[in-house]
């Protein structure tokens, strides 16, 4: 088998990298290891940055997100008993988010691969990947009990943080820097018109909750947990009873509650590994970054990682420039880096961190900051929004 970019990982990076190198004539082969029904059901991200949105419409996979997406101007801190909006779009040029379920978008582009007869092959086994460093790299993998070996210019690792290209580096060659929180979200998916218009971020002394929405029908919830938890820890009243207090306001608002219908939970660190490319090799994506969920930030990522890649990528096979490659590493981190202190800064404000009082007052001191300083909201609208010129 041979193809110009082979990639491994049918996430949002690797599909919408195949997508986006198709538009411009260059053969791509996308290898994942789960089946097909698997990946368009994982429930994960929903927040979408306005320049995600611009990149999905302008490459033609954005007709559904353009009638289903709930578009959102702003959202809401609570704290102490009462919400505070942020009016996102005043104070970031008019810009704003658009609310749709990652595993929507992964179905979308699925669909646009197959109607334009991309190669797509779920279920690959044992992936390796070989001589990174000469022109020729290999990828080793078996489907359906046969072994193959897709030959190919340039391997995009887009198999996320538990995958395989990122380990396949030489350790010294990637320098990896990290932290973890003590602390882990609950999410679940609810049968339950959302209790809000806007999503609402909420600092409460029992821990962070976050109230998202998916459609007019279907909420997204999450909790502060421990890392150590277990699902079998909270059953439903427990969710319930939690959300209620920690989201609860002085001035009488109630929350609606409803069946569950999917739920997890997911530790929470932050991780950048330097530089997001070996020889032939190049990393996108959650493979070369993780972020806490605290800022969205994962998926939009991903988008523009790829986005970056796609355009080196053309610009090589059309004229052989090779700049555009060398400095993919270099201009995906400049994003990533503030992508990485939003996230952090976005979760040290929000949690529960020990029982320092000191500490939540400090938290408090910085909400408050946040609410009334239009300068100091401004800070946060225009990272969530997403920033252009990053
Ligand atoms: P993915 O989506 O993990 O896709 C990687 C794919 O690679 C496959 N794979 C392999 N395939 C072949 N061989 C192997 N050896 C393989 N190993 C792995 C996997 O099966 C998978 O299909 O990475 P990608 O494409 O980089 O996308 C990243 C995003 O998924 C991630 O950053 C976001 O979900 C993060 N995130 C959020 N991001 C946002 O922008 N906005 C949000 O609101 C947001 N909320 C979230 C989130 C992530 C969450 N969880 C569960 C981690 C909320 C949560 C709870
Ligand atoms: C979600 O709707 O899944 C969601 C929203 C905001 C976040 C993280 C996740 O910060």
């Amino acid at each position: 088998m041979r193809t110009q970019v082979a990639i491994v990982g049918a996430g949002p990076a690797g599909l919408f990298l195949s997508h986006l190198l198709a538009q411009e004539g260059i053969d791509s082969v996308v290898l994942e290891i789960r089946n097909r029904g698997h990946i368009e059901r994982r429930v994960r991200a929903g927040v979408l940055e306005q320049g995600t949105v611009d990149a999905l419409r302008a490459a033609g996979v954005a007709d559904r997100l353009d009638r289903e997406g709930l578009v959102h101007h702003g959202l809401e801190l609570r704290f102490a008993g009462r919400g505070h909006r942020i009016p996102l779009s005043d104070l970031a040029d008019g810009r704003a988010i658009t609310v749709y379920g990652q595993q929507e978008v992964v179905k979308d582009l699925i669909c646009a691969r197959l109607a334009a007869a991309g190669r797509l092959l779920f279920e690959v086994a044992g992936l390796t990947v070989h001589v990174l460093t000469s022109s020729s790299p290999v990828v080793c993998f078996r489907q359906e009990g046969r072994e193959h070996e897709l030959r190919c210019d340039v391997i995009a690792g887009c198999d996320g943080s538990h995958g395989v290209c990122r380990d396949a580096i030489p350790r010294g060659a990637l320098t990896v820097y990290e932290r973890a929180y003590p602390f882990a979200w609950l999410g679940i998916l609810a049968a339950v018109p959302p209790s809000t218009a806007e999503l609402i971020y909420a600092y409460h002394e029992r821990g962070f909750a976050l109230h998202s929405l998916r459609s007019p029908a279907i909420s997204r919830f999450y909790l502060q947990c421990r890392p150590d938890e277990t699902l079998e820890a909270w059953p439903d009243e427990r969710i319930w009873g939690e959300l209620r207090a920690r989201l609860a306001t002085d001035d009488g608002w109630t929350l609606a509650e409803g069946p569950i219908l999917e739920r997890g939970i997911t530790t929470m660190r932050s991780c950048v590994v330097e530089p997001m490319q070996h020889g032939r090799l190049f990393l996108a994506g959650d493979a070369a970054h993780i972020v806490p969920p605290t800022g969205a930030k994962g998926l939009n990522l991903a988008v523009a990682d790829v986005r970056v890649l796609a355009e080196a990528l053309a610009a090589w096979y059309r004229t052989g420039r090779a700049d555009l490659l060398e400095s993919y590493s270099a201009t995906c981190l400049r994003r990533v880096w503030r992508a990485e202190h939003f996230s952090w800064w976005m979760t040290a404000m929000l949690h529960r961190q020990d029982d320092d009082p000191f500490q939540r007052r400090l938290q408090l001191a910085q909400l408050r900051y946040v609410c009334d300083s239009t300068a100091a909201a401004t800070t946060l609208a225009e990272n969530y929004v997403g920033l252009e010129w990053v």
